[in-house]
């Protein structure tokens, strides 16, 4: 509600330090009684809040949890993450947004969870998402762009996690062409763009994030044990989630806003300055074959440029890219 996200703002600026309850109750516009109740709200959530007779309340520590008053709870942004849909656990965050979407939700709106038992990659592949290890993630989007430029808003979200990662973490990552986040040539995130839209009209942009954060090596199953890692695995320390969050949709705001007002070639810059795919010999294997060669770089819309052996250019839309040593 707003009272609750006032609420927050004021623990937010507060920094830990007491507000008095009468200056919450008038900067809420509401009761000391209705003061009281939301903060047994919060405190009902893991929050540790502490009243003290003539102080007032002191926000303690906050769960490390994803809900959406934790996201909130400090969030620099405008427009992106103030709607947020939270659950424990959901087969996968990207079938929720695609309801929500259908069914109205405005720009901006974040659909989170703790645990994926269903979270999925692209061409229907499975994304292992399990319970309070990582950050599992689906926001909506309705940009005024033809669907044909909706490729570049996946360019776009994986500038948007580099940086927040580079910001929370001081880790640099690697993007691999689209989708892929590396650390150390390892997948630490995966990002998958769908789309609702008529042929000359997005009606929406979920855009899907998956990042590994504070995994073991025990938390990945074999077949990832070798390809997959963490933020906590590359760090050497745990990563809160839900500060990483707010800096990503900070990021993702800013980037989302030069795009809307600037169209891509921004955003192809920064990208490529995260680019490892970028002037190595790749294998591209997409559904209708496999193609080796350099690549060049990425068109204005997105596209992967590659030269083959015999000098053939080849515009590469969307595929699995293998990177030679
Ligand atoms: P992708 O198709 O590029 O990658 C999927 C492949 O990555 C899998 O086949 C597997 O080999 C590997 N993989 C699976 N899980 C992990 C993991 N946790 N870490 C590293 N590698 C893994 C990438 O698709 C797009 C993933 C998007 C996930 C988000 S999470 C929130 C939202 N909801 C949902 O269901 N999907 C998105």
């Amino acid at each position: 509600s707003e009272t609750r996200k006032k609420l927050l703002k004021l623990f937010a600026e507060a920094n830990g330090e007491f507000i008095s309850g009468q200056k919450i109750s008038d900067q809420l516009g509401c009761s000391r009684t209705a003061v009281w109740k939301h903060i047994e709200d919060l405190r009902q959530e893991g929050f540790e809040v502490e009243a003290v007779r003539r102080l007032g309340y002191r926000l303690k520590s906050a769960p490390d949890k994803v809900t959406g008053n934790e996201i909130q709870l400090g969030l620099k942004t405008k427009r992106l993450g103030w709607n947020v849909y939270y659950e424990e656990s959901v087969p996968s965050t990207q079938k929720i947004a695609h309801k929500l979407a259908h069914d109205g939700a405005e720009e901006g709106t974040l659909v989170i969870a703790e645990e994926q038992t269903a979270g999925r990659g692209r061409l229907d592949r499975s994304w292992h998402s399990p319970k309070g290890t990582g950050i599992w993630m689906s926001l909506i989007l309705r940009p005024a762009i033809p669907p044909q430029q909706a490729p570049q808003l996946t360019l776009l979200a994986a500038v948007a996690v580099s940086q927040g990662i580079q910001e929370v973490t001081g880790l640099v990552p690697d993007i691999k062409w689209p989708n892929d986040i590396l650390l150390n040539g390892k997948k630490a995130v995966g990002i998958l763009t769908e789309l609702q839209a008529d042929p000359d009209q997005v009606h929406a942009v979920i855009v899907g994030i998956g990042i590994n954060v504070n995994q073991t090596r025990e938390h990945f199953p074999s077949e990832l044990a070798s390809t997959a890692t963490s933020l906590a695995l590359e760090a050497g320390k745990p990563v809160n989630r839900a500060q990483l969050v707010q800096m990503i949709l900070s990021k993702f705001e800013t980037l989302y806003d030069q795009y809307l007002q600037h169209g891509f070639s921004p955003i192809k810059l920064l990208w490529e300055g995260y680019a490892v795919t970028i002037g190595k010999e790749v294998v591209a294997r997409t559904l209708s074959g496999t193609v080796s060669g350099v690549a060049l770089g990425i068109t204005d819309t997105g596209t992967l440029k590659l030269r083959t052996k015999d000098g053939d250019i080849h515009y590469i839309y969307s595929a699995d890219i293998e990177i030679k040593k």
